[in-house]
């Protein structure tokens, strides 16, 4: 069995994606950072880092949200995270891509025009705003111009990828990113969104859930 501790935002969201993509059964376990849950000793058994997502499966507890997409994709031998070395490869480059690049900067727009507020912590930061616009207007490019092949990350069908990009691209609207200008990205984020299973996710994952 496995247990999902975290918060409805984009880390621990791309993990519920993936496990219910899959279709394995698991619970979430929320957790309240205002109340500095993830730095209690019970949690930091699960997560000695103390951050969320956590996840443990049995007997087995890990950290960072990547390597749980992987990790249950490998243990469950699912084809949306497919064996052959040169198709993982595209997987892990994207997944890499978003934690590192697009989606970090679509991360720091989040925080700074949506959980600031939320928080009660101050006003956005303009000039990490117009940082973040830029990296992302450099960035979303050639995302933009690799979904006009096939529709997807990575070959022809869904994958890992796909939903680990889109824990992060889904907040465009959220963090009013016009993604508009960009029919491929618009056109893929519809179809993700329209999977049974990430409609699963999100009623399960979300704020006072
Ligand atoms: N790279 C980590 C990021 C984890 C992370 O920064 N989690 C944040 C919430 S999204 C957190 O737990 N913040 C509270 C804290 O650091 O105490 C992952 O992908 O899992």
């Amino acid at each position: 069995m496995y247990r999902l501790y975290g918060i409805p935002t984009q880390n621990t969201l791309k993990v519920g994606y993936v496990l219910d993509a899959i279709g394995v059964d698991y619970e979430y376990q929320a957790v309240d950072l205002a109340k500095k849950e993830q730095k209690t000793e019970a949690f930091l058994k699960v997560n000695p880092i103390g951050k969320v997502p956590a996840l443990k499966h049995n007997d087995f507890s890990m950290f960072e949200s990547g390597a749980m997409c992987r990790y249950i994709a490998n243990v469950e031998k699912s084809d949306l995270y497919p064996e052959d070395a040169k198709l993982r490869a595209q997987n892990d480059q994207w997944i890499d891509f978003m934690g590192h690049h697009l989606g970090r900067w679509l991360s720091t727009l989040f925080f700074e025009r949506v959980l600031r507020k939320a928080l009660g912590i101050g006003e956005p930061d303009p000039s990490k705003v117009d940082e973040a616009l830029g990296f992302i207007d450099q960035q979303i490019a050639p995302v933009e111009t690799h979904l006009s092949k096939t529709g997807y990350f990575v070959g022809s069908s869904l994958s890992v990828a796909d939903l680990v990009a889109f824990s992060y691209i889904e907040q465009a609207e959220a963090v009013q990113f016009d993604l508009s200008k960009h029919p491929n990205i618009s056109k893929w984020h519809s179809k993700i969104s329209a999977l049974e299973s990430v409609k699963k996710t999100k009623s399960k994952i979300k704020f006072n859930g």
